[in-house]
């Protein structure tokens, strides 16, 4: 029997014992083996879903093909307004969605909320934009003309969406890929297939109740290899894949291999600089929830604190003494800080990457380990766990998606800092905790950060969704959600009118017959 309240909020969320892979929950047509749920929290089984085979994959996309033929022609406002109610289908469900989320990924109740509310907020972002997908105009260089540019939906977007985020990336693709006119097909974790069917389940009935074709949203369920239909196909001409940089790579080059678009958000080795300047009890706060919220799982977790010599005791000491105070237990209860990890094997790479900064010669400050006994049955609950070490380790170079967090000390000025946070493969978030506007407007200049976000005197997780999401190098290029994000979700096209009765050619050719 299911405990705190899960089993209302899977049966408000229309979850059945066995739930079928989709198209949007319209058409029930899924062949494959089932994928069972287990919940990292207490190891229960949640429920089963059922894979799609090649042959479903192949009637989800011509359900898709189908209804983007119908959906591009609605005004875009309108579209807004399918989008809008989604919205406010998802207010009505935050709570049992939320807890879903909890249960499924691990994360606690609160950060499940969250991840709902950036649901909910980038609807909000996308109906007013529904108005918005400006082109701008042009004066011609030849007499008569008229010059703009246009955008035009783009087709069927493809998702491939990560564990540790299981509800909210999808939503950042789908409610700009909606009011830009595309329909989506969602090739979600395999490791939170039940929140997927659920967010299927809650756009499902926003379709029927509007009478809209139901290939406007698409979920194929399954490991790798659903994916790479996905990823090849020739009728999907954008792929939006958040994961690990090993994914991506796979994935930017068959889709770069038949010249389609991707949209990538890979790894980061997020990092706060804290200067002789920084606010300590902000430090600790931003710091502290960057290394441990979520558990360490999200892209944009803080991985390394690179402190100045003459405060790195005084900050060292204020962080273990706040590490003392994190409760880990199971995330549905509010008092807990840090719940499990996503599975035995994330276990393992927590322990490894332990192993392993001691190993190189670093020094362990908080130690970890993986909890047993009453309320930790799964296996998966691990102690955040610190260590002193340096930039130039292996272990400290590589994203280990787990709550271990690296001191590194840097001397000298804020450049020698800024020089360790840059040196790192990946390029997703940043901070730097400073009171001192030379050093935070020179973190923020073109010799600073290098990071797809920057932020000052906040953490490097936590971003809203108003601001485009996402970093450079590793990280692999791609913006997500708010600012002008919504560009990649379009084919943008340059039109040239000639209202004259003759043909002058551009840059001043003659060419007369
Ligand atoms: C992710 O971990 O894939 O900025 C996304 C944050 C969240 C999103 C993280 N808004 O931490």
């Amino acid at each position: 029997e299911l405990q705190f309240g899960i089993k209302e909020a899977l049966s408000q969320l229309g979850i059945k014992e066995v739930n079928e892979g989709t198209s949007t929950g319209l058409n029930h047509f899924s062949g494959g083996e089932i994928l069972e749920s287990y919940s990292p929290v207490d190891g229960q089984l949640i429920a089963k879903v059922k894979t799609s085979t090649a042959a479903d994959y192949e009637k989800v996309m011509e359900a898709a093909t189908a209804a983007f033929k119908q959906f591009r022609l609605m005004p875009a406002p309108q579209r807004g307004e399918i989008v809008r109610q989604f919205g406010e289908k998802l207010r009505v469900h935050k709570e049992a969605l939320g807890k879903l989320v909890s249960y499924e990924m691990g994360k606690s109740l609160q950060e499940g909320y969250g991840e709902v509310q950036e649901m909910i907020d980038i609807c909000d972002f996308a109906v007013g934009l529904s108005r918005q997908l400006h082109g701008l105009t042009m004066h011609s260089e030849r007499p008569g003309h008229r010059m703009y540019e246009q955008y035009h939906s783009l087709g069927v977007v493809g998702i491939i969406s990560a564990f540790n985020f299981p509800v909210a990336v999808w939503a950042w693709n789908t409610a700009l890929a909606w009011i830009c006119g595309d329909v989506c097909v969602w090739k979600p974790s395999e490791k939170t297939p039940i929140c997927a069917i659920a967010c299927q389940n809650i756009i499902s009935e926003v379709i029927k109740e509007n009478n809209l074709p139901e290939g406007i949203s698409g979920l194929i369920n399954g490991d790798y290899t659903i994916g790479e239909l996905l990823t090849k196909d020739i009728r999907v001409p954008l792929i939006s894949a958040t994961g690990s940089t090993r994914m991506g790579k796979i994935v930017a080059q068959v889709v770069a291999g038949r010249l389609g678009k991707s949209l990538l958000e890979l790894g980061g080795n997020n990092a706060i600089i804290v200067t002789p300047d920084a606010d300590i009890k902000m430090t600790v706060i931003g710091a502290v929830f960057g290394a441990v919220g979520t558990a360490g799982q999200r892209c944009t977790s803080t991985r390394r604190l690179i402190i100045h010599e003459s405060i790195f005791d005084k900050v060292k000491d204020a962080i273990v003494a706040a590490y003392k105070q994190l409760r880990i237990g199971n995330p549905l209860d509010e008092k807990n800080h840090v719940g499990p990890l996503i599975d035995t094997q994330a276990v393992e790479m927590y322990q490894q990457a332990l192993r392993k900064v001691v190993a190189e010669g670093g020094k362990i400050l908080v130690e970890g380990g993986v909890l047993s006994g009453a309320g930790y049955e799964s296996g998966c609950y691990v102690k955040p766990a610190i260590a002193e070490a340096d930039n130039s380790f292996e272990i400290v170079q590589h994203e280990t998606f787990a709550p271990v967090l690296y001191l590194l000390k840097y001397s000298g000025t804020v450049e020698n800092a800024i020089a360790i946070q840059n040196g790192v493969a990946q390029g997703l978030s940043s901070a730097i905790m400073t009171n001192n506007l030379r050093e935070a407007e020179l973190f923020l200049s073109v010799t600073g950060s290098d990071c797809g976000i920057a932020n000052v005197n906040i953490g490097t997780s936590g971003a809203e969704i108003g601001g485009a999401f996402g970093g450079e190098k590793e990280t692999g290029g791609g913006r997500e959600s708010g600012s002008d994000a919504w560009k990649v979700y379009m084919r943008r096209q340059t039109n040239t009118i000639n209202y004259t009765t003759s043909l002058p050619l551009a840059q001043g050719i003659k060419f007369d017959l």
